[in-house]
């Protein structure tokens, strides 16, 4: 397109750069190091900037909205400071898969290699978690270099681009003509690799379909339901991404996380044939490498991945097909069903065993949250966004909640607490319409609960729901498992959330027990306004499928060969910090922090004072 050439300061040529990428949001936090980016948003009225309140919850969002939306969520932060505390949300995109493009201020180009103020080396410092990271030098390549990073962070397995944009280039002007949005590439599956997918296929009498990773389409997922539908795969999908497949297809058969069911795990082990379809068959979904032996697993293996680079990284596959998700999908539709019966009772036991999962869990104390989830899960729209922090409670929702659409789950699937908060701001700034819930443990939402005053500032609704149970659970659980009883550095002084929560102008209330919950989850999601739900747990509900104290036992038991050591007892919740020595804490050390009958607060439990060690757990509300 012929285009009118006329001089523009190297800010104003980024910023009509990604109005030509029809960027309409950028997330950020301002610094003197780009105000000519920040001058060039203010005259274009496409682009809004949100500002935040930590770099972390500006990356988080970018990073959420790179998943709503499938194009680059696009972040500004100032030079070092603002690098480091927004490397976290790239390192989200990066794990996960996210398209998402950080602009970094930059020193001025004359000081470069200096350490200059606040000077970091962009390229080496996210070096290994972005797909490209690079300085602009010249206001003359804006366009070239915005154009090779939307092209890069979308093409082939989406990801992360970081540009450091010294300040000097910004002010610096130069005529040079804006560039074409960037295209997207897509990867074709061959011919004939179909036709031997269909053959190996054929000869299965257990195959398992798994999805997972980055770079889907709705059409996609519809695409890969009528393949499974119709040759009655069971289909497993990563961690954090159960919206890739309808939970109520007949083929839906659980997700790959951790601490689910041990039968998930068999059915991955007794598989014969696996189609592995986007996901990289990582850590976490082979637990650990061991569900699958590398380098060359026991089942045949067709692995379907857009980047030919992580072919045969970890699994050598039997075969290998390179192409994007839409691609492949549209493709393995067309391919003829096949007779299916020799694995008719495979696939029904693996739904079978799914829909098992679904049966109400044993919750311990005042507030049940199977039932919680429940009125989630029947009070919410098909539509509704599911937003996920890290931590144990987060397997309540993983478990419980039945995701039907595809882009209703955003979770971080490199476990990066602080994500849940900002992800539902972030999804609720592109999705008004849709209800949006967002749950965070106690710990999480002390990382980045501050971007409340972000939603409140822009108008935004999330509904975050907050599992409070006085401690990082997660680690007081592997800590129990590993040194039972002895509690190091994972119990929590919490803020009242509720009136956390109205200080910022937002909706909060306190949920003491399950009939508090179902008024109260009503009210946020009509209130209008940003709301919290500060559900005060019973500590022992630790996972859907076990207390504390059973985890504790059953380390003590295999510390004492089978049996449980005289006063080791613990049949209360422990929150509170437990007796260092064997010895049974007193009855009410054990009343979590909210109980009005908790004992005194204290301000700090040291672990070395032996006289400290069975101080009931400060109250905090
Ligand atoms: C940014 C970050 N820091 C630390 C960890 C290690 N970690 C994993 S879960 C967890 C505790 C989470 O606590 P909380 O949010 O209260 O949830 P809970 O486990 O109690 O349900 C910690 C500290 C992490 N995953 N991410
Ligand atoms: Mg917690």
């Amino acid at each position: 397109m012929a285009q009118a050439l006329h001089t523009r300061t190297g800010g104003r040529i980024l910023v009509d750069a990604l109005k030509a990428h029809s960027v309409d949001t950028a997330f950020g936090v301002p610094g003197e190091s780009y105000l000519e980016v920040l001058d060039g948003i203010y005259d274009a009225q496409s682009i809004r900037f949100m500002t935040c309140r930590h770099e972390a919850g500006a990356a988080n969002m970018a990073e959420a909205y790179g998943k709503m939306t499938g194009n680059p969520g696009v972040c500004f932060v100032t030079r070092g400071p603002g690098a480091c505390h927004a490397s976290v949300g790239v390192h989200i995109a990066h794990q996960d898969s996210t398209p998402m493009v950080m602009f970094v201020g930059q020193v001025p180009r004359p000081f470069v290699g200096r350490e200059a103020f606040q000077e970091v080396d962009i390229e080496r410092m996210f070096g290994w978690t972005t797909k490209w990271a690079a300085q602009i030098d010249d206001p003359a390549r804006i366009p070239e270099f915005v154009s090779r990073a939307f092209h890069t962070a979308r093409s082939g397995r989406p990801g992360p681009v970081v540009l450091a944009i010294p300040e000097d280039m910004q002010r610096e002007t130069a005529v040079v003509a804006d560039v074409e949005p960037a295209m997207l590439a897509p990867s074709y599956p061959g011919h004939m690799e179909m036709r031997r997918l269909h053959k190996l296929l054929s000869r299965a009498e257990r195959p398992l379909m798994i999805l997972g990773g980055g770079g889907w389409t709705s059409e996609a997922c519809d695409d890969l339901a009528a393949f499974a539908k119709a040759n009655h795969i069971p289909t497993l999908v990563d961690f954090r991404r159960q919206d890739l497949l309808n939970n109520r297809h007949p083929s839906y058969a659980g997700d790959l996380a951790y601490a689910k069911d041990p039968k998930v795990s068999e059915r991955l082990r007794q598989a014969d044939f696996v189609l592995a379809v986007g996901t990289r068959l990582g850590d976490v979904t082979t637990e650990g490498y061991t569900l699958l032996q590398p380098p060359r697993p026991q089942a045949t293996l067709v692995h379907v991945y857009p980047d030919t680079n992580e072919m045969g990284r970890v699994y050598q596959p039997d075969l290998a097909i390179v192409a994007s998700m839409a691609e492949f999908a549209a493709a393995v539709k067309t391919l003829e069903p096949l007779d299916w019966m020799a694995w008719g009772d495979w696939v029904k036991a693996a739904r079978y065993d799914y829909l098992e999962t679904l049966e109400a869990a044993e919750s311990p104390g005042n507030i049940d949250l199977y039932k919680v989830m429940d009125t989630v899960r029947t009070r919410l729209p098909q539509d509704a966004i599911i937003t996920l922090d890290a931590g144990n409670f987060s397997g309540w929702p993983q478990r419980f909640y039945q995701f039907t659409q595809f882009r209703t789950l955003l979770g971080p699937a490199n476990g990066a607490m602080g994500y849940g908060v900002p992800a539902g701001i972030a999804a609720k700034l592109v999705a008004p319409e849709k209800p949006v819930v967002s749950f965070v443990g106690d710990g999480g939402f002390m990382m980045t609960g501050n971007e409340l005053a972000t939603a409140i500032h822009h108008g935004i609704a999330p509904v975050i729901l907050v599992f409070n149970n006085g401690m990082y659970g997660t680690i007081r659980l592997h800590q129990e498992k590993r040194f039972p009883t002895r509690v190091s550095g994972t119990d929590l002084t919490n803020p009242d959330f509720a009136k956390f929560a109205d200080s910022f102008g937002a909706f909060g209330a306190a949920i003491e027990k399950t009939e508090d919950f179902a008024p109260a989850f009503e009210e946020a999601l009509t209130c209008g306004r940003a709301a919290v739900l500060d559900i005060r747990m019973d500590p022992e509900a630790i996972t859907t499928r076990s207390t504390l104290t059973q985890a504790r036992e059953t380390a003590l038991r295999a510390q004492h060969g089978g049996t449980l050591p005289a006063g080791a007892r613990t049949s209360k919740p422990a929150s509170a910090p437990v007796a260092t020595n064997s010895e049974e804490a007193p009855a009410g050390a054990f009343a979590p922090p909210w109980q009005s009958n908790a004992p005194t607060p204290s301000t700090s439990t040291p672990r070395q004072a032996p006289a400290m060690a069975q101080t009931p757990e400060p109250a905090t509300t």
